[in-house]
């Protein structure tokens, strides 16, 4: 997320963080540096020069105040910048409507129809949307209408189409008139995509604008975008009064900052954030706690969110319960490696953690989530007996079935059960001090 543009800064930054003062010089090549870390990320110049202009006229008056490092101080500014950049507040849908009506428009292949998906299952998650009709109104795409039937059927959220109808307009109206006959509550149109800026598709959207009256207009667009991205929004902008922006593919490398400088440049802000392929992959957006992530600080917040809507609560007690009574079984394991998968990618995690970001390596992650998959095929190969007492483990017998049965090498089953000895020993050690009192300096 952002990351390009995060880690370009911080190396930026932390040229000053051992100076104990800063001269003019210092200040300069600082603003230098941090310009150039925008515009490689493919922020927009008019967006850049403004950024600098305000953090040139504050690193100017900078007086040291006692408590904050030189360091430190420069981070603040450029933190408060950033957040003005990213659009000071949250925004979010609040529902007006009845039903509630979004309609998604956008260029070809931004994300329209996945991120569709994604904000109906959002909007029944947390804001109380019970019954939401997706419209599927790209008759020109083979396959569009089918591509959106098939999301609405795993999610089982209702999808309005006609596969003979060949003008979208015809298919608005009428699903629009279910919505109101049928009281659904949310009604979320997906337009066809559009390769760069066409009259006619431009119209038709205007038509159905006209006909149904949106509560938002979102406007999708791709973190992959080049600088053309500001001029498409702006058309868009200028014939449909875009209400917000949701950013798809933030999960790839995409530097984003083409993206990102819609927010600004037009005055238009940003709704969620698309994460990944997967429908439950959007998040709020939150300009903050990104202006945060961006420079290292991370986002601890958000991980209490995610930690609170993936961690079963029960279970977690239940394992905590277990670990504290000395009593930690490779079912236990097998559930905690179950909980830290619900997280998603281990790297995305790590990324919220303040501090982390740039001391693990990506050789270091994906190493441990090899290990900890591997985890998972031997202890599923496992009788229930073994994973509740395992010492059988040492025995040859049940070892060379375990291997046969997971297909994995000796080698990986000894690392499994070494760790799992180590584990179930600093338990041990955690559950004793915990009874005795005797816990200093905490659990780790
Ligand atoms: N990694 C990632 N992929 C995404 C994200 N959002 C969408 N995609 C993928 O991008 C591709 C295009 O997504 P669609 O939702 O079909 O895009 P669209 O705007 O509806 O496309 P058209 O209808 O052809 O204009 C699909 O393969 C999606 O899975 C995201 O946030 N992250
Ligand atoms: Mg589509």
């Amino acid at each position: 997320m952002f990351d390009f543009l995060g880690k370009r800064l911080q190396k930026s930054l932390a040229k000053i963080k051992s100076k104990r003062k800063l001269n003019e010089n210092d200040i300069l090549q600082a603003i230098r540096e941090i310009k150039m870390s925008f515009l490689e990320a493919d922020v927009n110049v008019f967006v850049v020069k403004k950024f600098i202009k305000n953090i040139k006229e504050k690193l100017i008056d900078l007086e040291i105040i006692d408590k904050l490092t030189p360091y430190q101080q420069v981070v603040k500014i450029v933190q408060e910048e950033l957040i003005d950049v990213l659009g000071k507040e949250k925004q979010k849908i609040s529902i007006k409507g009845k039903p509630e009506i979004i309609l998604m428009i956008g260029l070809q292949g931004s994300g329209k129809t996945t991120s569709s998906v994604k904000i109906a299952k959002y909007l029944m998650k947390k804001e109380n949307i019970k019954k939401p009709l997706l419209v599927a109104a790209d008759v020109y795409r083979p396959a569009a209408i089918e591509q959106l039937v098939k999301l609405g059927k795993e999610l089982r959220i209702d999808v309005f189409f006609k596969n003979k109808q060949k003008n979208p307009i015809n298919i608005v109206k009428e699903a629009y008139k279910k919505a109101h006959d049928e009281k659904y509550d949310l009604l979320l149109i997906d337009t066809a995509g559009r390769l760069a800026i066409n009259k006619e598709l431009m119209q038709e959207l205007d038509d159905i604008k006209k006909i149904v009256k949106p509560n938002e207009i979102i406007f999708v667009v791709d973190a992959l975008s080049g600088q053309d991205i500001i001029n498409v929004a702006q058309i868009f902008n200028d014939k449909l009064k875009i209400t917000g922006l949701l950013i798809t593919k933030l999960d790839s490398d995409a530097r984003g900052g083409a993206a990102l400088s819609i927010r600004q440049i037009l005055d238009i802000p940003i709704l969620f954030i698309g994460t990944g392929e997967k429908t439950n992959e959007i998040d709020l957006f939150h300009p903050d706690r990104m202006a945060k992530r961006i420079l290292g600080m991370g986002d601890v917040l958000s991980l209490i969110e995610k930690a609170k809507e993936v961690v079963d609560e029960k279970k977690s007690q239940k394992l905590m319960n277990r670990m504290i009574s000395g009593k930690f079984d490779l079912n236990d394991l097998m559930e905690q490696l179950k909980q830290i998968k619900k997280f998603g990618k281990m790297s995305k995690l790590l990324k919220m953690i303040p501090g982390i970001n740039n001391k693990i390596s990506q050789i270091q992650i994906n190493s441990t989530e090899e290990k900890f998959y591997l985890f998972e095929i031997l202890i599923s190969s496992m009788t229930k007996e073994e994973k509740q007492n395992p010492k059988l483990l040492k025995n040859s017998k049940r070892k060379t079935r375990i291997l046969l049965g997971s297909g994995r090498k000796p080698q990986e089953y000894n690392k499994l059960i070494n760790e799992f000895e180590k584990m179930s020993k600093q338990m041990k050690e955690i559950s004793k001090k915990i009874k005795t009192g005797n816990l200093n300096g905490g659990f780790f």
